[in-house]
Formats: structure tokens, C-alpha cells, sequence
């Protein structure tokens, strides 16, 4: 049982509108959403009850000491790897970015908090977002940020938080939700792996990011991932406002080709791609005749606290975002989007399996990690799932 996740048993995720691992094998079953709205009237009208000493708190991620909450909640209680050495450190400014896309709504920021101490405690999120599974355009949520106090753990408190956003989100009409997770639930559209693109070897190897390859000395590793000092490519520059329209453009047509990717218009890709310092970096390729817009990339920051190290607090990594090769092949693209960040100073730059990248992660020098990422969408059926290459969708 504990090698066969799916055999394991769910006690809240088999109450859920989710595709259930006993119903693999039934082919009868219908893509597409697995219940239908209910009317907004039965819609439940109040939160779900807390445990006492416990109270919902819309969090206002205006307020700069609610974000800084929020901020040290996520830094001590969120994602750790499998040996607990690295910890997620998304940034307030992040979090700020994150949470507010184009027309967010305030509610789905939910917080616990202890009742007298008003110390939060939980959290968890929704944005809005359209999201395209083969012809079908969705309304759906992304959900993230679910987090518990490490003091807090194995007491049910998780499946409240979820019914809770789940509530909020069927309040403003919405039934489907799309979000990713290191553990195995019932049941993922598509499992994809990290991989890891070393920027500063030697750091790596000393807060015990990676290990020194076999027959290798460390002068050799620095070399073996030595990048030039500036992107090779001409016409290669930063994105800015003005470019929204043709990468807009770029996107859809590019998203189109993948089974499930988001439907962005330009007042996401404003939001989502538009270069903000130490959040989200974008960068195109510009004809230098035509003045043209043919190629994109783009990844945001995401540092890890190294815990327990005595020389180093966070390692900064990069990740790989939205990526579109027209003109330029794809991994001449990527290799100037590692050079760029390399002079931004990053450690390592990180990318899924998804979408087109497998044509370049080995050529890169990227390793495969050992952690993989489950995506799953909530009430939508996607029979047999898809592969991680018919994937166009990259959540924070
Ligand atoms: S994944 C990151 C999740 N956060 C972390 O890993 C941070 C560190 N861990 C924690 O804070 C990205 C706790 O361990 C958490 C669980 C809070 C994870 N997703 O309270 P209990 C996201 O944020 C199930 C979903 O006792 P706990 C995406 C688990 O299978 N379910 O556990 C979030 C079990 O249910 P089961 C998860 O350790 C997507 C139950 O929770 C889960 O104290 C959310 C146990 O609860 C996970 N990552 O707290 C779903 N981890 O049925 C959104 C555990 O198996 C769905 N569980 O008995 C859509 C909603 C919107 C729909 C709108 C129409």
C-alpha cells in the first residue's frame, strides 16, 4: 500500500467533484466538467465552521503588515524538499503579484488566525483565471499557497481550508479549479519533474543543492556550466509595455498548440509577463531589421532558504515561465535566458518537463531533480490524462 498511492485511502478527496482513481478504468466517462453548477441560491451562504480558538480573516494584501504575515507564515510553515534542507521563500512582492491578477477577488485571499493572538496560522488562495482543456474555454481558479502552522498539522484543518475556497469560489459562479502538488491525490491530469540548470556550481555543491559528479573536480564543474557574459542573440532585450500586443499575439498562438494552457488576453500577459524586479523577468528577441517581436522567454524568482547551513541562507533560483521560439531555435533562446539570469546573479534556474522544454534541458546542461509535480483540475475530467509535453500551463 504505502509504494501504491492510489490504493491508498482519501478520506476527503473521495467526497470531492475530482476524477477518482477507481474510475480510471471506466472509459464511459465524459470529459469535461464531472457535476454541474448548482444554483448560486444553494450556494452555502456562511463560512465553514473552525475549530474554537480559531477565525476566517480576509487577508488584505494592501496592507503591508498583512502581507508581512503572510510573507512569515509561507517562510517558516510552506513547501520543504523530501530532506528538509531547502525551504520556498516567495517574496512579499511575489505573493503581491501572485495574488493579484487581473480582476482578483479580495475574498479568495483566506487566512486562519488564532482568535485572541490574531497570529495567522492557515492560509490558502484563489485567482481567477481562463484556462482552455482542448476546445473548451474555462472560468476556473488556480489555488495556492495552501499552508498550515508546523503546530498545526494532521488535524483536518487542510480539507476545511479547501471547502472554504471552494465556497468562495462557487460564490462568484465558478466550479473548476486548476493547482499542482508535490504529493499524489486523486487524480493528476499530468506528473511533471523538475529539472536544474546549475548557474553557480560551487554554491550548489556547498549548501548540498547537488553533489559533485563522479571523476569531477569542482574547476572542472565550474567550467563544464561557464556561460558567456551577455546573450549571443541580436535583438535579444528586455520586455516592455509597449510590447504587449505582439507577445500577446506570440502566446495565444503558441498556447494553441497544447491540450490544456491558459487563454490569456493582454491584460494578463501586462500582468503575468510584464518584467517586475526580483518577481517575473521577460525578455524577447526584436528583429533587428524588421523590428518585429519573434521570440519570448520569461521565468520568476522563487528563492529557497537553505536551512541549517552555517554559509548560506537562500539560494536564488529562476524558473522557467512561458517560452515561445518562432524565429530563433528554441535552445539558443534558453540558453540566453540562462546567461541573463547567470548576470542577474542566480544560482541555479529551474524548468518542468512541460510544454517544448525537453528539447532543451539535456543540451542545457540540465539535471532531472528527484521531487515531481502533480497538476490536477477540479471538477474536469480529462480521460488518461495528458502527457507533460501537451502541457501549456505553468502555475507559481
Ligand atoms: S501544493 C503546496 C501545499 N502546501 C504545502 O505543502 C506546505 C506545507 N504543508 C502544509 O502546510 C500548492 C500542510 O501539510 C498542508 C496539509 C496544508 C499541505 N493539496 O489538515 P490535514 C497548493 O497550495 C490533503 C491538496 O490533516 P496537513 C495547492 C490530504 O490528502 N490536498 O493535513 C493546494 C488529506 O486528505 P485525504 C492536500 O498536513 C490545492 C488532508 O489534506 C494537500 O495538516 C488545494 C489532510 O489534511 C495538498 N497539497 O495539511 C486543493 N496536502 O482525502 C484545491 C494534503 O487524503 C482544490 N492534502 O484524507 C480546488 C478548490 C477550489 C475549487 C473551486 C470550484
Amino acid at each position: 500500500l504505502a509504494n501504491n498511492p492510489s490504493a491508498r485511502r482519501h478520506k476527503f478527496w473521495e467526497t470531492q467533484p475530482v476524477g477518482q482513481f477507481r474510475d480510471a478504468a471506466d472509459v464511459s466517462l465524459p470529459d469535461g466538467a464531472i457535476e454541474p453548477p448548482t444554483p448560486l441560491s444553494e450556494v452555502r451562504a456562511d463560512p465553514y465552521p473552525l475549530p474554537a480558538a480559531f477565525e476566517w480573516f480576509t487577508c488584505d494584501l494592501d496592507d503591508d503588515a498583512l502581507l508581512a504575515d503572510l510573507y512569515a507564515l509561507l517562510a517558516h510553515n510552506y513547501v520543504e524538499d523530501d530532506e528538509n534542507m531547502f525551504r520556498f521563500n516567495y517574496s512579499p512582492a511575489f505573493l503581491r503579484w501572485a495574488l493579484r491578477p487581473p480582476s482578483f477577488f479580495r475574498a479568495w485571499h483566506i487566512g486562519v488566525r488564532a482568535t485572541e493572538s490574531k497570529k495567522l496560522v492557515a492560509f490558502i488562495s484563489g485567482v481567477p483565471a481562463r484556462i482552455r482543456a482542448r476546445d473548451d474555454v474555462v472560468r476556473m481558479a488556480e489555488i495556492n499557497f495552501l499552508c498550515v502552522h508546523k503546530k498545526l498539522r494532521s488535524k483536518r484543518l487542510a480539507p476545511v481550508l479547501i471547502r472554504e475556497v471552494t465556497r468562495r469560489v462557487h460564490q462568484e459562479n465558478i466550479w473548476q479549479a486548476a493547482y499542482t502538488a508535490g504529493v499524489v491525490l486523486p487524480t493528476p491530469i499530468t506528473t511533471c519533474r523538475y529539472w536544474h540548470r546549475s548557474l553557480n556550481p560551487k554554491k550548489l555543491i556547498d549548501v548540498g543543492f547537488s553533489r559533485l559528479g563522479p571523476r569531477m573536480t569542482m574547476s572542472r564543474t565550474v567550467r563544464l556550466y561557464k556561460l558567456p557574459d551577455a546573450p549571443l542573440t541580436p535583438g535579444f532585450r528586455q520586455m516592455e509595455l509597449r510590447d504587449v500586443a505582439p507577445v500577446t499575439r506570440l502566446l495565444r498562438a503558441y498556447l494553441a498548440r497544447y491540450v490544456v494552457a491558459p487563454d490569456f488576453d493582454e491584460l494578463d500577459v501586462e500582468h503575468w509577463l510584464l518584467p517586475q524586479e526580483d518577481v517575473v523577468d521577460s525578455y524577447l528577441v526584436e528583429s533587428p531589421e524588421t523590428h518585429e517581436i519573434t521570440d519570448f522567454c520569461s521565468f520568476y524568482t522563487l528563492p529557497s532558504s537553505v536551512l541549517n547551513n552555517p554559509n548560506y541562507s537562500t539560494l536564488k533560483a529562476a524558473y522557467s515561465y512561458y517560452n515561445v521560439a518562432v524565429k530563433t531555435p528554441l535552445q539558443q533562446l534558453m540558453n540566453d535566458a540562462l546567461i541573463v539570469a547567470k548576470q542577474k546573479n542566480y544560482d541555479v534556474f529551474n524548468a518542468l518537463d512541460v510544454m517544448e522544454n525537453e528539447a532543451f534541458l539535456k543540451e542545457l546542461k540540465f539535471g532531472p531533480g528527484d521531487g515531481q509535480l502533480h497538476y490536477y483540475l477540479y471538477n474536469y475530467r480529462i480521460r488518461n490524462g495528458i502527457k507533460p509535453s501537451e502541457l501549456g500551463l505553468v502555475l507559481l
